[in-house]
């Protein structure tokens, strides 16, 4: 069989587990994982998992320019654009950036339910500011799901996931090896509020409010998790002096966000009268390069699925005597000035 006829077979068989399994998968009961500080990310094997937006590939830049961090692969997921796009835009960011050692790339494949969302006033047409770079043909990508679940096999315990769109890669993952979640080493997640308002709604945040299913799936599942949520990534505004901290035009990140960010600041400023940008999925991989700086506390968390003022938000047992096991640990600070500064010295590869 070809490689291109496993791949057909792998999206069909995908779309057929996920309606069957994901009853049986909602309906355990949450399982308590170890607190394990956010320090056991360091050194790991990573896989990037991103809908870019301009704000993922900010992330890839960081993480594909930083030694600590071995990224073996990076998966397309439909978010901010649709999965095709998020497909062809991961290939683009990874070839504008040409990394000396080039990470497995997966493609984002339709989701069960497609909700009406779009971001494509706050990063362009295509999500990159309508640069529309040229990428070369690629004829037989792996479906992301796929990618993610050999990665993880071929390193058990070893592979952070970096989840930084919705969470419908990871969920089929799960649903198709149900052995996955315990030999993952860690999933980090950019994702939900805890306190604060949504971003898409009133009540949730846009990533959960994707694909809440895919969210819930991966929230009850049994793995290590860290969210770092809106509250905490919404602390973090980048000004308009980023464009003097950034790179040299002649380096390849450099050169990459110049043509790309003029775009986020557009849109922050059309959509939310900002003079400034949030780069939540960059503060969520600083999260895993400089853990140090970030303060985390076991919650029960929880998604949404049925709402209808209130779908994809997220919900976390803080009742006097809760009756929901922790299930992840959660970012609740950061050093807010140490942050941004490691985000411009990482852009400048020191
Ligand atoms: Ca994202």
């Amino acid at each position: 069989m070809s490689e291109a006829e496993i791949s057909v077979l792998w999206q069909w068989a995908g779309r057929r587990t996920i309606i069957l399994s994901w009853a049986a998968l909602a309906s355990r009961r949450c399982r308590k994982t170890p607190n394990i500080a956010l320090e056991d990310a360091m050194g790991r094997k990573v896989i990037i998992d991103v809908d870019p937006g301009i704000d993922d590939a900010m992330a890839l830049c960081l993480a594909l320019g930083n030694s600590e961090l071995e990224v073996v692969a990076v998966t397309a997921v439909g978010g901010n654009v649709s999965p095709g796009q998020a497909t062809r835009n991961v290939q683009a960011i990874i070839e504008q950036l040409d990394p000396p050692r080039w990470p497995r790339l997966g493609a984002a494949s339709e989701p069960d339910i497609r909700l009406a969302v779009d971001r494509r006033s706050l990063y362009g047409s295509d999500g990159l500011g309508g640069t529309s770079f040229a990428v070369a043909e690629r004829q037989h990508l792996l479906p992301s799901e796929k990618v993610i679940c050999d990665q993880v096999h071929d390193a058990p315990h070893m592979v952070t996931i970096v989840a930084l769109g919705p969470l419908t890669n990871v969920a089929r993952a799960f649903i198709r090896d149900p052995d996955l979640p315990a030999l993952v080493g860690r999933i980090v997640i950019m994702g939900g509020t805890v306190s604060g308002p949504g971003n898409i709604t009133p009540a949730a945040e846009f990533n959960m409010y994707c694909d809440p299913l895919a969210a819930q799936t991966v929230f009850r599942s049994p793995s290590t998790k860290t969210l770092v949520p809106l509250d905490v990534t919404n602390r973090i505004e980048l000004s308009y002096d980023l464009f003097n901290q950034l790179p040299d035009e002649s380096t390849r990140p450099g050169h990459l966000l110049r043509q790309l960010l003029p775009q986020a600041f557009r849109g922050y400023r059309q959509q939310f009268g900002l003079e400034g940008i949030h780069v939540h999925d960059t503060v969520t991989l600083m999260a895993v390069i400089h853990p140090e700086l970030f303060s985390t506390k076991p919650m029960a968390g929880d998604v949404e699925t049925q709402g209808e003022l209130t779908l994809g938000a997220t919900v976390f047992d803080r009742r006097r005597a809760p009756a929901w096991r922790h299930n992840m640990e959660v970012v609740s600070d950061m050093r807010k000035e140490a942050v941004v500064k490691a985000i411009i010295d990482g852009l400048n590869g020191s």
